[in-house]
Parts: C-alpha cells; sequence; structure tokens
C-alpha cells in the first residue's frame, strides 16, 4: 500500500488526478478524499457543476425526476431542497455549490484549468497531465470525466462566421442574461437543448424562426413545483424512489415492463399505451413495454398513439404532417425524445415559424441572416442548438498518446474500442466515466456517476491495496466489449434512427453504437465479474 498524504501543494506528486466537476467527477473526487487519497480535480468551467455549469441557456433543464437527478448521500438529499420536479440550471448550480461545500471538496478543485494532453512515464508509471494555463500536474492514476455531451458542434454551414447579430451555440452560452425581447431570433436545431430554447423564446421574442430538419418525439414533462414543506414532506419517497432506482434499467423510479407485447390484447395494448402517457415524463419510453426496443408492432403502436396525442395540440394544419408526421420519422424512442411543457403550443402562436429544413435547406449565412431553399431572412439573433460530437468527443480531442503515438482519436478512427467503457487498451492507469461504451447516456446521470464512480474507486483502491503500480485494458478484451455493445444494438431498433446514440449526428463519424445500451444492471454485473474474477480483462502488473 502506497502512503497518503492528506493535502498537497502544486509541487507534489498526486495519487489521481480527476478531470471534470460533473456528477461523475464530484462523486469521484468525494470517494478518494474519503480514502484519504491525494486527489485533485481540475475543471474548465467557473464553478461546480459540469454540464450545468455550461448550458445555461435559457428553459435549460433536468429530464430526470429530480428524486433520482441527485447523489444519493443522505447528507446532501436531506439538507437541500428543490422547487421543482424537473429543476432547472438555476437549481442545480446551487445544488453543486451545496455538494462542494457539503463534502469539503473545495480545497481539492482547481477551476478555469482545461486539460489539454498527458504522457505516461513507463518507468514511473506516473501520468503528467498538461494544462491550457502551462502548469502539470502528476499522479498515477488519470481519472477522466469529462461527460459525454461535452463538445459542443456548430454546423459547417457557408458564411456562418460572418453573422453581424448575436449568435449563441445552447452549450456555450454566455453567463450574463441574453433577452430575446422585442428581436427576431433564428433556431437551428430541433433535440432536447433546441425544445428547450424554443419554448422560452417563443414568449419574449418579437419573431421566432425554427429551422426543423428532424421533428423531437418529444413527451409531456408533466412539471410540478414544491414549497419548502411539501419538498421536505417527500423526503422517504425520495429514498425509497432512489433505492428502487438502483434495480432498473434505465435509473429511474419506474422500469421497462418485460412482458411481450405480442401476449397483450388490444384493450391491454390501449390500456398500457394510456396509462404510461397519462403518468408523464419518461415513462412512456423508459417506463414502457421493453418491445419498444425490439419489436416494431410494439414501436409504432406507440408512434401512433404519441402522433395523435401531439396533434390534438397542433392548430395550424400546414404544421401537423411537419411536427407529427402520419408514419414515423424513426422508431420511437431509438433517437432520444425530450421533454416538453409547451412545445408543441409555441407553433400555434403568430409570432412562430417552423421551416422544413429538408425541404428548404440552409444554404448559408450572411451578414443579416440565414438563406434556406433560396430565401432569405434577416434574423438579430440566431441560436445554434446542434447538439454534441456526444461519448467520444471530450476524450478524442486530448493530446495522449499510446506508446506507438496513437491518441485515441486515431484508435476509435478504425475501431471504436474500449474495455467496459472504462479504458482504451495502451493507455495504462487512465479510467473514464461517462463515454463511449458505457450505460451513462442511456441512463438517468446520477445513477451513473454513482455505479461507474464506485467502480473506477473501490478498482483503484484494490489496485494500491495488492501493490499493482500498472494496469492497463487487454485488446481482447475490449474487442468483446466492443463486439458486445454491437449485438445489442443490432438487436435493438436504435441503427435505424440517425441519431447520436449511433454517432450519426457529426458529419464525418463513423456511424456505430456509442452507449452500452443494454441497462443499467447488465453493465453492473460486467462490472461486479470483473472485480470478482480479479480483473481478467486486463493486464497487472
Ligand atoms: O443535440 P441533438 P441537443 N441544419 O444532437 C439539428 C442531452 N440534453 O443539444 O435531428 C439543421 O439532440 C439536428 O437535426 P437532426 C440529451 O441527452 C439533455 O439538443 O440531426 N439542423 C437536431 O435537431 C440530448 O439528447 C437535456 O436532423 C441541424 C439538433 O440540431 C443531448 O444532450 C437538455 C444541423 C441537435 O440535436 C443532445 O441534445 C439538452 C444543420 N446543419 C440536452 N445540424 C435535458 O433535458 C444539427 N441539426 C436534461
Amino acid at each position: 500500500m502506497i502512503e497518503m498524504k492528506a493535502g498537497s501543494d502544486d509541487s507534489t506528486d498526486l495519487d489521481v488526478i480527476v478531470v471534470g466537476a460533473g456528477f461523475s467527477g464530484l462523486y469521484i473526487l468525494h470517494e478518494f478524499l474519503k480514502r484519504g487519497y491525494r486527489v485533485q480535480l481540475f475543471d474548465d468551467g467557473e464553478g461546480p457543476g459540469g454540464t450545468w455549469d455550461k448550458n445555461n441557456y435559457p428553459g435549460a433543464r433536468v429530464d430526470s425526476e429530480v428524486w433520482v437527478y441527485q447523489f444519493t448521500d443522505p447528507a446532501i438529499r436531506q439538507n437541500f431542497t428543490f422547487s421543482e420536479k424537473f429543476p432547472s440550471w438555476r437549481e442545480l448550480k446551487p445544488y453543486f455549490n451545496f455538494v462542494a461545500d457539503k463534502w469539503e471538496l473545495r480545497p481539492h478543485m482547481k477551476f478555469g484549468t482545461r486539460l489539454e494532453g498527458a504522457s505516461f512515464d513507463d518507468r514511473e508509471n506516473l501520468w503528467t497531465a498538461r494544462f491550457n494555463d502551462k502548469t502539470t500536474r502528476r499522479a498515477r492514476h488519470l481519472v477522466l470525466a469529462m461527460g459525454s455531451t461535452t463538445t459542443p458542434v456548430l454546423p459547417k454551414i457557408p458564411g456562418i462566421e460572418k453573422f453581424e447579430g448575436e449568435s449563441y451555440h445552447s452549450a456555450r452560452w454566455p453567463k450574463g442574461e441574453v433577452s430575446f425581447a422585442g428581436k427576431r431570433v433564428a433556431v437551428i436545431g430541433t433535440g432536447a437543448s433546441g425544445v428547450q430554447t424554443i419554448q422560452e423564446a417563443s414568449k419574449t421574442a418579437d419573431h421566432l424562426t425554427v429551422y426543423q430538419r428532424t421533428p423531437n418525439l418529444a413527451l409531456p414533462m408533466g412539471q410540478e413545483t414544491y414549497s419548502k414543506q411539501e419538498y421536505s414532506k417527500m423526503g422517504p419517497l425520495i429514498g425509497s424512489a432512489m433505492d428502487y432506482s438502483k434495480k432498473t434499467f434505465g435509473g429511474f423510479a419506474y422500469d421497462l415492463d418485460y412482458r411481450p407485447w405480442a401476449d397483450h390484447s388490444a384493450a391491454e395494448k390501449e390500456e398500457v399505451l394510456r396509462r404510461n402517457w397519462d403518468q408523464k415524463g419518461f415513462r412512456f419510453w423508459l417506463g414502457a413495454p421493453s418491445d419498444l426496443f425490439f419489436d416494431e408492432e410494439c414501436n409504432r403502436d406507440h408512434y401512433y398513439f404519441w402522433r395523435d396525442e401531439i396533434r390534438k395540440r397542433i392548430k395550424k394544419d400546414s404544421l401537423i404532417e411537419l411536427l407529427a408526421p402520419t408514419e414515423p420519422p424513426h422508431p420511437f424512442g431509438a433517437k432520444r425524445p425530450c421533454l416538453e411543457q409547451w412545445y408543441f403550443d409555441v407553433y400555434n402562436q403568430e409570432n412562430v415559424d417552423l421551416i422544413d429544413a429538408n425541404a428548404a435547406p440552409i444554404e448559408c449565412i450572411t451578414k443579416t441572416g440565414i438563406i434556406a431553399g433560396g430565401v432569405e431572412r434577416e434574423y438579430d439573433c440566431i441560436v445554434y442548438a446542434t447538439g454534441f460530437d456526444n461519448c467520444t468527443g471530450a476524450l478524442a480531442s486530448l493530446d495522449i498518446k499510446d506508446a506507438a503515438g496513437r491518441t485515441i482519436r486515431d484508435i476509435w478512427d478504425e475501431k471504436y474500442l474500449t474495455y467496459l467503457g472504462k479504458m482504451v487498451p495502451g493507455f495504462p492507469n487512465l479510467l473514464f466515466t461517462y463515454a463511449l461504451q458505457s450505460p451513462s447516456a442511456f441512463l438517468n446521470g446520477p445513477t451513473a456517476a454513482e455505479l461507474e464512480g464506485d467502480w473506477v474507486v473501490k478498482t483503484v483502491a484494490k489496485f494500491d491495496e495488492t501493490g499493482i503500480h500498472r494496469y492497463e485494458a487487454r485488446l481482447e478484451a475490449a474487442h468483446h466489449w466492443a463486439e458486445r455493445c454491437n449485438e445489442i444494438a443490432d438487436m435493438s431498433l436504435m441503427p435505424k434512427a440517425k441519431s447520436w446514440y449511433m454517432g450519426a449526428n457529426v458529419p464525418g463519424k463513423r456511424p456505430e453504437i456509442q452507449p452500452f445500451i443494454g441497462g443499467q444492471l447488465a453493465y453492473k454485473a460486467a462490472l461486479d465479474e470483473e472485480m470478482e474474477k480479479g480483473y481478467p480483462g486486463m493486464t497487472l502488473e
């Protein structure tokens, strides 16, 4: 066992460097500190929160019920009050600050510091991490908790740099308020970020134009607000919801229903669809019959039900086919739906237009607006809600090379390879969370953070206790994991959607399933098995 020293100045070597101050990074930092490790966390944001520190666009809010969208630690859970069932970034910021104080993390976190690269010293088994402020730190373990939706993608539209009005990517929103009041606003993109921005912009913009390529099969949120008293009364309920969520497919307080769709009578089908719909939130998706993800008929039944409900809200006949087409644009739920509050109603307003960006593709951006389908429209503000290089972007951006001089990007350009979504062969003593081939992108976030974080911390602690100085994923084990990820995806309807789950949203990115979609329990079983069997998928020295 290597002697651990409490505290450290900038010149001492660390036991662990953690990168990223979202749910995952904070949890891992806390768990290492509890074990007496010398550990420092680095993040390029302004404060704790990870994605919630940066995604401050108007209306940005959680789409998991708050009782599962927080850490399970009772010291946190019982002492922080949320006011909404689906809180916004405005409440999550104080939450993350509360966590940082309660867990006494502040002395161990450095913000405004971006990891640029790292190199591994094979003789000493030490990583040297290099940061954008030209500083370096050395540590035995490098843990990258950089998130799966952290690398924004701006579309390559000619003239994008010429626009002279305001323009923002949803994930790089300025810290001060941005007012849409009295402005002509364009939003490009109708994913979760687009839907939430559109809802807010529609309230105050003089005119709002939405450029839609694919309709979002968004589900009604079912928002609720709570007084302090009401929230505190829900304490025991929240505790049991959390306990239950650990036993489910997606980390929610409800689960998939494994009874085959074909075994349901017509009346039972209608009853299931209605019940899940009425309960709102992701019930209609992650609380649906599991056949939703595998069986075309079950999937279509869900789509048609969704379509008919949404159509009831659309008043402009010309928009019905665009927003809720007769036939599914892709299998329901194979492209991530989001939760909406008044999204479909926005299009009934006179100050809102919807442009079909398939029929009228965006040709270029000019000094004053957007040309699409040969028509130029002028704007004061353009919002790019165009998404992320999900799952791979953060790690692939790093200048970290294996012994053969290949970066993680080089390896993934050839083949998406990780072992258990935790390591890449060739990169010893480097673990990551919330990335490629882990379930985090298909799981409630904090649930994934604790599941993955526990394994990372316990694994490092085990290695330290048993005198293992160097560990690395075996190549054949990584191939096996990649095959498993693909086999599950190929059995499902997921490959039938052009989605970020399939890596199909970024031009030039090789399409293949990005997360492990076998669910929380199958993933936990794989992690547990690896640990219990003494890490057969790794070389240990
Ligand atoms: O990004 P997206 P996002 N011209 O990739 C369109 C999480 N999240 O930031 O679908 C025109 O989903 C693109 O069109 P298409 C959540 O996991 C959670 O919205 O490719 N349009 C699409 O409509 C989510 O899934 C919350 O045809 C272009 C949109 O841009 C993930 O982050 C909130 C275009 C991108 O949608 C990503 O969501 C926000 C072009 N050139 C995000 N290029 C919560 O609620 C792209 N598009 C917790």
